[in-house]
């Protein structure tokens, strides 16, 4: 899969997305990160970007036109079936189940944005959809288009390892993590919990099912009234409710 990043800031990109697994992936051509540079596509002797706002106010906008332009260039060096996202607050909430779709297109490119955003004629003409990585403003759309780019890549196949990806696609969908302890097996008097020093691994498996369940429970209602539960998932939540009293 290729990810294209039209970007004011390139070397954001390309540095963090040469570490850990997006680094890996790279290194082994399951994924290929390109930048492009609006900047790279103005005509005027000072390289203008933005301009001010019709109506007024605060801020610059991003021009319509080395925009288009980035985008047609990234759009031709890849495949005829890219993907054009705009990353902004205004966008769709991204999901994992989004992410999962997007896994099945060749070329997905990721729009950031800088200033006060874009002309919106571009996210009309040019963009096949806009994202949103949280209910949050940030300074620029890079870190959004990392955060999409690290997630997408970690669902395409022979990018984890066998037991990394065991765990995606198994019962514990949905839900939070259960929390993890290593050594050593006190710390100032807080020990790690019996059953996981008992080598019971059909116990361990279902105290941290019980621990998933229940954190989401406590944390994320809202994903548990979204979630169908098996008989036992509800036995052990029912467990893990009678014991926090
Ligand atoms: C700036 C601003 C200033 C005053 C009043 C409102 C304002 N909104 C913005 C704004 O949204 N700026 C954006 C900065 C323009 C597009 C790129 N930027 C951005 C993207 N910030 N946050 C994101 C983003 C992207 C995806 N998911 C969450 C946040």
């Amino acid at each position: 899969m290729r990810f294209d990043v039209v970007t004011l800031f390139p070397e954001m990109v390309t540095a963090a997305a040469s570490y850990g697994v997006t680094g890996r992936a790279i290194d082994r051509k399951i994924v290929s990160v390109s930048v492009w540079n609006p900047r790279d596509y103005t005509r005027d002797k000072h390289k203008t970007v933005d301009d001010r706002p019709y109506g007024g106010g605060p801020g610059m906008v991003m021009k319509y036109q080395p925009l288009h332009e980035a985008v047609n260039d990234a759009k031709q060096a890849g495949s005829k079936t890219a993907k054009v996202v705009y990353l902004s607050p205004q966008g769709k909430p991204i999901t994992q189940s989004l992410l999962s779709e997007v896994t099945g297109v060749s070329q997905l490119i990721l729009v950031a944005g800088r200033y006060e955003g874009v002309d919106e004629r571009f996210v009309e003409m040019d963009c096949d959809d806009e994202w949103s990585v949280g209910d949050y403003v940030i300074s620029g759309g890079e870190l959004a288009a990392l955060i999409v780019i690290d997630a997408v890549t970690r669902l395409l196949p022979g990018v984890l390892g066998d037991e990394d990806s065991a765990r995606q696609d198994s019962h514990t969908d949905d839900l939070l993590d259960y929390p993890h302890f290593t050594r050593p097996e006190q710390i100032e008097g807080c020990s790690v919990p019996d059953v996981l020093l008992s080598g019971n691994h059909a116990s361990i498996d279902r105290w941290r099912m019980k621990q998933a369940l229940g954190r989401t429970w406590q944390r994320r209602p809202d994903l548990l009234k979204k979630k169908k539960l098996s008989a036992e998932q509800e036995y052990l939540l029912q467990q893990f409710k009678s014991e926090v009293e």
